[in-house]
């Protein structure tokens, strides 16, 4: 390209310098301006004409170049901007505080709070943290204080989580990546009319969204058996929701019980029912003959 601007530089000095020399020579400024058209000696129309092909052909040359060098830019800005989110997601995870572990409640001497929000990494989540019972370190899958949010909701949203911090159900699928890496214990607690009532199993696994996010339970831990009966009948049982029936039942267990869980036929325990409502399809745990109707529901999780 820069050989073809040399060129036309040089033709263009030339024809400005002995083209103009040539119409002086043959006298044709002289001439009226109707008779100069036919006079102008056709080597200076030639050189204008191969002025004008090597003009256009530079042009041409460096569009060409100019969209080599933006395409290449583009491509070099896209690999620094992977480059720069992936190092900012570094930064990012290292500024989000610990995650929940036993021994946290160093806080309780100052402002006694017995939730604090801390970051996951695993998950990649926030997650709220019991730092009190049992000395702490409980990540908390599944609360319910009031009936201000929906329960009764679709397969994707079990599995991406829901809620606020009051209610909400922390995902199906952080539940499997968190229990797969580590062994966890749970820990349910429940409040009927102020009146407490708690539950304890050896384990706690949630398979892979392949096998339909199937709960594994320990053994429960505790004096009444019956009362630990209520989530150990649904150990084994893939998880269902209202657009996906993967129970033991002929019936779709989630639709009829209005709520997200390991239904199995269908069930002793709803936790993720209708707040509120005292029947199968309400909030509800089963010990032994006894039907409990909880106005507070919290399960938790804590490694092992
Ligand atoms: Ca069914």
């Amino acid at each position: 390209m820069a050989r073809n601007l040399c060129v036309i530089t040089a033709l263009f000095l030339f024809v400005v310098c002995h083209g103009l020399d040539l119409i002086n020579i043959t006298g044709i400024d002289q001439l009226p301006d109707s008779e100069k058209d036919e006079k102008i000696p056709s080597i200076v129309i030639k050189l204008f004409l191969v002025l004008q092909q090597l003009y256009i052909q530079s042009k041409a040359e460096l569009e060409k170049t100019m969209e080599d060098k933006f395409m290449f830019l583009e491509e070099r800005l896209k690999v620094t901007q992977k480059e720069f989110d992936s190092r900012m997601k570094a930064i990012e995870s290292k500024n989000k505080g610990p995650t929940c572990e036993r021994n946290m409640n160093y806080h309780r001497a100052v402002a006694h709070p017995m939730y604090i929000k801390t970051y996951d990494t695993t998950i990649n989540k926030q997650v709220l943290c019991d730092t009190y019972t049992d000395k702490g370190g409980w990540i908390i899958i599944q609360r319910r204080t009031d009936g201000q949010t929906n329960f009764f909701r679709t397969w994707n949203e079990y599995k991406n989580g829901f809620g606020d911090p009051g209610n909400f159900w922390l995902g199906n699928e952080a539940l499997h990546q968190l229990t797969v890496k580590d062994r966890y214990e749970i820990r349910i607690v429940m409040r009927e009319q102020n009146e407490p009532m708690y539950v304890r199993y050896a384990s706690f696994r949630v398979e892979a969204e392949s096998d339909n996010y199937r709960l594994k339970l320990g053994k429960y831990i505790g004096n009444e058996q019956k009362r630990g009966y209520g989530l150990s009948y649904h150990n084994n049982q893939q998880f269902s929701t209202r657009d996906r029936d993967n129970d033991a039942d002929n019936r779709h267990c989630a639709r009829v019980n209005h709520g997200g869980w390991w239904y199995n036929k269908c069930h002793r325990a709803n936790l993720n029912g209708l707040w509120g409502v005292q029947a199968m399809r309400g909030m509800h745990w089963k010990t032994g003959w006894i039907s409990v109707y909880p106005d507070f529901s919290e399960m938790k999780i804590r490694k092992l």
